[in-house]
């Protein structure tokens, strides 16, 4: 840990550093390697690329989020959304819509890079991370190691015993998970919702277990005990924490940023990528202002080209490549085997007795574990509900053993990338998630809450995910190193990989998957 620390000492300096550059016009540049996005493959990427000595620039369409606004905080809470929670908005759009059907929970806002997206398409929304770190600065940093049985069934080809030897446990240590005490788990005020709701699934006769963390559970205790500044005790967590989270800022890219052959540039979207005729690949990209305005269109040129913009970023630049012809050799499997990891969100009304409380921390630390159940897989998240005041809700984000895919398109009409996910894919998991919780809800005589997706009464939030998976699949799109079929040295390092579903939150399964795919390409492809 102190290593890590030390890492982030120093990384903190060099990305202030990089920052100062990013805002300086750039000519036409070529670098030996480019990552495209700074997300958790990304950062792998990035990383391993400059350990290894070779000079890499790093494209982000988000900002580098370092400074403070005039309130002293880089990030703002998710109770008081301003400019900096969401993506160029005019209004948040929190996944909770409502709150006793009233339009309480969203608030205007004026537009502004802001941290977290959340990406429309028809019938399906991604939610996603912007900035230096992607998904890490506003996911809940559950770091859950999927079942080695499942991770069997999902990649076949991939040696599962060097993932559970190697690579899971690299990924792990960079990332610096930890687990709650548990017996400060159980006196604490701060998680009563989290025991209200195991109780609740116990009654069913559910198994509840412990998920590991990013969050510094150390310094959660200490915010707890009122000696340091709140963040995970503060409401904050989508729109980014401003302390005890190791957000990717300050473990991968503290690190890759220290190797000193890393350069990171912030507000550049990718907009195409395409092939030279001396087999280097050729970027365009818009660099942006704070308001949003194209200053700048860049170009770019690099001998390996990695893809880290997460699985609709990634999936939308290759789909467009193969369809507009810009790479037209990429294959049909491009696009395709996409999920929603079976993401369902739901409320339950606890009675008066089974308080939440009104302190509830922002991090996740328990999942009631029903995949072993053969005819109804379920993984549930004991999601945290802050409000400052009691209101019997538990709150659940159910992954769910949901089969159904959907692919991406590019429309020539509009040159929009398309899902084709239908209602009916989402009516999957919810019928999943029903059968799960119908159970809880049958032991505990209690009921849903139907006022918290919408005005017209929503029990199942069915039409947004958090944990976007696939699109450039392993081993179909990509050979079973992330290396993209028909094109040497391009390589996909991030969830598209990840076939559609992986049964629990996804980030450290991404990593490891990264890490292998690094170890590998090192070895073997940039030899000289
Ligand atoms: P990602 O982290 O999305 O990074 C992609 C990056 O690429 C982003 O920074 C983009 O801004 C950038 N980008 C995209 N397109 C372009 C372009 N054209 N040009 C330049 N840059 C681009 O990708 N997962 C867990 O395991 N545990 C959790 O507790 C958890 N909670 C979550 C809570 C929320 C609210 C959300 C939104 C997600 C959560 N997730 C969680 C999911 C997790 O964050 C996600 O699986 C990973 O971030 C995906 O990693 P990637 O490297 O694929």
């Amino acid at each position: 840990m102190a290593a890590l620390q030390t890492a982030a000492t120093l990384g903190f300096t060099r990305i202030g550093l990089q920052s100062a550059r990013a805002a300086e016009p750039d000519a036409a540049e070529s670098a030996p390697a480019i990552v495209i996005g700074s997300g958790y493959g990304g950062a792998v990427a990035a990383l391993r690329l400059g350990q290894a000595g070779i000079r890499t620039l790093v494209l982000e369409m988000g900002r580098l989020w370092n400074t403070t606004g005039s309130d002293g905080k880089i990030f703002c809470s998710t109770s008081a959304p301003d400019q900096r929670s969401m993506w160029f908005r005019t209004r948040t759009e929190a996944p909770l819509a409502t709150f006793l059907w009233l339009d309480v929970v969203n608030k205007d806002i004026s537009p502004y890079p802001g941290a977290l997206d959340r990406v429309h398409y028809d019938n399906m929304s991604v939610y996603v991370g912007r900035g230096v770190g992607g998904g890490s600065l506003v996911n809940g940093g559950m770091a859950v190691t999927p079942l080695k049985s499942y991770f069997t069934e999902q990649f076949p080809t991939v040696d599962a015993d060097e993932m559970y030897g190697t690579y899971y446990p690299r990924a792990r240590a960079m990332l610096g998970v930890n687990t709650i005490d548990p017996a400060w788990f159980e006196s604490t005020e701060w998680y009563r919702f989290t025991r209200t709701s195991r109780k609740a699934a116990g009654n069913a006769g559910l198994r509840t277990t412990f998920v590991p963390n990013v969050y510094d559970f150390g310094y959660m205790q200490r915010e707890a005990a009122g000696t340091a500044t709140k963040s995970a005790l503060a409401g904050e967590v989508i729109y980014g924490n401003n302390h005890g989270k190791r957000s990717l800022d300050k473990t991968y890219w503290a690190a890759a940023l220290g190797t000193g052959n890393v350069t990171l540039h912030t507000l550049e979207r990718v907009k195409s990528v395409s092939r030279a005729g001396d087999g280097s690949y050729v970027l365009t990209a818009d660099r942006i202002d704070v308001t949003g305005t194209v200053v700048e269109t860049k170009q770019y040129s690099c001998t390996y080209l990695f893809l880290g913009a997460g699985s609709v970023g990634t999936t939308e630049l290759l789909v467009r490549a193969r369809d507009t012809g810009t790479l037209p050799d990429l294959n049909p499997a491009v696009g395709a085997g996409w999920g929603t990891n079976g993401n369902t969100m739901l409320g339950r009304a606890n009675h008066v007795w089974d308080t939440v409380g009104a302190d509830e921390a922002t991090m996740p630390v328990m999942g009631i574990d029903d995949w072993a159940n053969a005819d109804n897989p379920v993984f549930a998240e004991i999601a945290p509900l802050p409000m400052g005041f009691e209101h019997w809700i538990s709150l659940y984000l159910a992954i769910t053993k949901n089969p159904e895919r959907a692919s991406f398109t590019y429309d020539s009409a509009s040159g929009a990338v398309k899902l084709g996910w239908r209602p009916d894919q989402s009516a999957v998991s919810v019928a999943m998630a029903k059968k799960l919780f119908d159970r809880i809800n049958l032991a505990n005589l209690t009921i849903y809450r139907y006022d918290l997706f919408g005005s017209g009464g929503k029990v199942f939030a069915d039409d947004f995910t958090y944990h976007p998976l696939g699109g450039c699949v392993l081993g179909k799109a990509t050979d079973d190193y992330g290396r993209v079929r028909g094109y040497p040295r391009l390589y996909v390092t991030d969830g598209s990989l990840v076939p559609g579903n992986i049964g629990v939150n996804p980030f450290v399964t991404i990593t490891a998957l990264a890490e292998r795919t690094m170890a590998r390409v090192l070895a073997e492809d940039t030899a000289p």
